[in-house]
């Protein structure tokens, strides 16, 4: 009889394809050797350093799921596993990848016009220029259909004003995808940052995702040609299709997280004892253990499912809000249950339990809060919406 892996316990990732596999393996070991060693003073600095997205661009991780333009054209399955090994070393990474990738990129790939296309993807995929997308604003978090940063015409001209916050990578971005509201509804623009009227400041004190550069953003008359606004771009809802992408990434990276931690608890509790035992030979270590495989393998299995969706062309926005929410959820107890079972020694960057479970509040915010999914998911199972 075949062992168990106590890392995969149903053998969920039997379910990749060869080259799927071969992808794991090379981003694993890349993530390993070059990420890792490097992860906490990055942590502690709160930075991301830009040379990180060349070398994600070498890869060819960087809209991965795109096709053309440079792009691979990869699997969804495929992008969530690179969003996994990302994840299991820092979900500041990952989120990298989400923001340019399925945020930055898809916005340009699937709502831009060719020319569009062609000044920004190939730059955009090897990590030569990096984007921003600014969506939140300081009074329209939950709710961007309230935002009050506006486009209005001018001649040929489009002139922006307003603000934007949390906007990962604002001060390091070569291009901003900016959403406002027009006459016509909300759009999107694409405004080099080096334009006037654009500037960004870094959020301090950030005691989640320090690997990760926040920002907030200011749009003073910001004058962009007819030719910056993304002319496929229909209003919200083009947004909101962009999340879709990046929370799918989400609800797979978040696995790598919880799994770093289960992995830190199971090497432990094997190694200390306390009461003249191995602290993984207690009951109560062991049921702990127990349940952190559990909500793994649960997260797996609901990852892998949700792939399959995507692949058929069937999966729904609502269905990756059940991912997204369950997937972050479950990843959050783990970290927190493994901080529990390293005692004191779980507290320091020593071991990468406190950092991600630190990293998993800001993730469960982003891309959608829980109680945001929580009534998505509340409209699609009662055909009532309990938003407003
Ligand atoms: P609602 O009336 O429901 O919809 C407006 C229009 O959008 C369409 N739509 C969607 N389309 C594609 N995908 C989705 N998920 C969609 N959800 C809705 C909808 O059909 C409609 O189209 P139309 O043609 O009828 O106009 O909009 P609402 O104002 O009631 O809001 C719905 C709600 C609350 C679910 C939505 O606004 C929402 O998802 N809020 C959360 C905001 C959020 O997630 N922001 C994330 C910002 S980016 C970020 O956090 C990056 S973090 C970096 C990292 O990944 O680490
Ligand atoms: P709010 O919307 O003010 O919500 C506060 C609380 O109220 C939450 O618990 C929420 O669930 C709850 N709430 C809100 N509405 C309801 C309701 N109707 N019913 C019940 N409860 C409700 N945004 C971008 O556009 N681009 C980025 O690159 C980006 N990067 C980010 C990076 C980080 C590290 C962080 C922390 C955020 C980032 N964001 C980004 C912003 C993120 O998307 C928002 O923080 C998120 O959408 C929630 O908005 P908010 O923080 O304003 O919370």
């Amino acid at each position: 009889m075949t062992a168990i892996d106590p890392h995969d316990y149903l053998a969920v990732d039997d379910e990749l394809e060869d080259s799927e596999r071969d992808l794991r393996d090379t981003v694993r070991a890349y993530a390993t050797t070059e990420l890792l060693p490097q992860v906490n003073e990055w942590y502690e600095r709160g930075e991301l350093p830009r040379h990180v997205a060349k070398e994600l661009g070498a890869l060819g991780l960087l809209g991965m799921q795109l096709t053309g333009y440079g792009c691979a054209g990869a699997s969804g399955t495929a992008y969530g596993v690179v969003c996994r090994e990302l994840e299991a070393v820092d979900s500041g990474l990952r989120s990298l990848v989400s923001v340019q990738g399925s945020l930055a990129m898809t916005a340009i790939h699937r709502w831009g016009d060719e020319e569009q296309r062609q000044e920004w993807l190939p730059r955009m995929a090897t990590g030569d220029a990096l984007g921003c997308f600014g969506l939140t604003e300081p009074s329209s978090g939950s709710d961007p259909g309230s935002m009050r940063t506006t486009a209005r015409r001018d001649g040929d001209d489009w002139v922006l004003n307003g603000s934007k916050t949390w906007i990962t990578n604002g001060t390091i971005a070569d291009v901003a995808v900016i959403w406002a509201g027009t006459e016509d509804g909300i759009r999107a623009f694409l405004v080099p940052t080096g334009t006037a009227g654009y500037s960004a400041t870094e959020i301090r004190q950030k005691l989640s995702l320090r690997a990760s550069i926040s920002t907030d953003i200011l749009l003073e008359d910001v004058r962009v040609p007819s030719s910056a606004i993304l002319p496929h771009a229909p209003g919200l809802g083009a947004a909101l299709s962009c999340l879709n992408e990046a929370r799918f990434g989400i609800l797979w990276g978040t696995i790598g997280a919880a799994r770093a931690c289960y992995a830190a608890a199971l090497e432990y509790t094997g190694n200390r004892e306390q009461f003249g035992r191995s602290l993984a030979s207690f009951q109560l270590s062991q049921r702990k253990l127990a349940y952190m495989v559990v909500e793994i393998t649960h997260a797996s299995m609901t990852a892998m499912r949700l792939a399959q969706l995507k692949k058929a062309g069937t999966l729904r926005p609502e269905q990756i809000s059940l991912g997204k929410l369950a997937n972050a959820r479950s990843a959050i107890e783990v970290a927190r249950s493994a901080r529990t079972m390293l005692g004191a020694n779980g507290l320091t960057l020593a071991h990468p339990v406190m950092r991600h479970m630190s990293n998993l509040e800001a993730v469960l915010t982003v891309e959608g809060t829980e109680e945001i999914h929580e009534l998505v998911i509340g409209r699609s199972i009662t055909g009532v919406q309990a938003f407003r």
